[in-house]
């Protein structure tokens, strides 16, 4: 791996309030809707260390319905929306992000935290992207692209990269289940061209269904 690299390397252990290093425990039910996803995450993180890979299968066994998210879901006409619909006893953010056609993010980072992203209608494309150079400008390395269907559930933190996610639909819009963990507020984008990065702040659109207004500071 280069050195000059501003990410942290694979060894850095990310130490979130909840350790995520643990066998499989809980064998929850198949969930039938997203209430009980909701119920099932808060049981899985109810415990002191969890395992990736328990929350991505439990995610994963989950058969998403429009019914289920029809009523949380604000679409806007100019970019993609994040609605916050549990805060996970302050363990982590479950977030529906409603995507518009052809709606995008920027490249970014996670800020430590643990990214599950399960798609609930349409299908998104993730382009991942190495850690840029901290010393000179240059494009970023794109390390992999894939489009997920619907169901499908994608992870990513810092160390494993960056990320950009796109409903590259022209015609369908497309909803995503994220989870953050620990939750954040603040994380950094990136140029593609140069690896310039920059904060940026994580608002809400709607927050349990109820419009958030951010009041710009004087
Ligand atoms: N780009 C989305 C999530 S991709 S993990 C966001 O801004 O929250
Ligand atoms: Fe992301």
């Amino acid at each position: 791996m280069a050195t000059d690299t501003q990410g942290p390397t694979v060894s850095d252990v990310i130490a979130p309030p909840v350790a995520f290093f643990k066998p499989p425990s809980k064998s929850l039910p198949r969930p039938r809707n997203l209430d009980d996803v909701t119920k099932g995450l808060r049981a899985i993180f109810d415990e002191d260390n969890i395992n990736v890979d328990e929350v991505k299968e439990y995610l994963s066994s989950y058969r998403a319905k429009v019914d289920d998210w029809k009523e949380s879901a604000v679409f806007d006409t100019h970019r993609y929306t994040r609605n916050l619909i549990d805060e996970g006893n302050g363990k982590y953010n479950l977030i529906l992000v409603c995507w518009g056609e052809g709606h995008g993010s920027a490249i970014h980072d996670h800020s430590d935290s643990h990214c599950f992203m399960k798609i609930m209608d349409g299908s998104l494309t993730e382009t991942k992207y190495s850690w840029p150079s901290e010393k000179k400008k240059r494009p970023m390395n794109v390390t992999d692209v894939t489009a997920y269907e619907k169901d499908h559930v994608a992870y990513i933190n810092d160390s494993i990269g960056l990320h950009r996610v796109e409903n590259r639909s022209h015609t369908n819009k497309a909803v995503s289940l994220h989870l953050y963990s620990p939750p954040f507020n603040m994380c950094q984008s990136f140029d593609e061209r140069s690896g310039h990065k920059v904060k940026c702040n994580v608002t809400f659109h709607t927050k349990y269904g109820e419009k958030v207004c951010y009041r710009k500071q004087q």
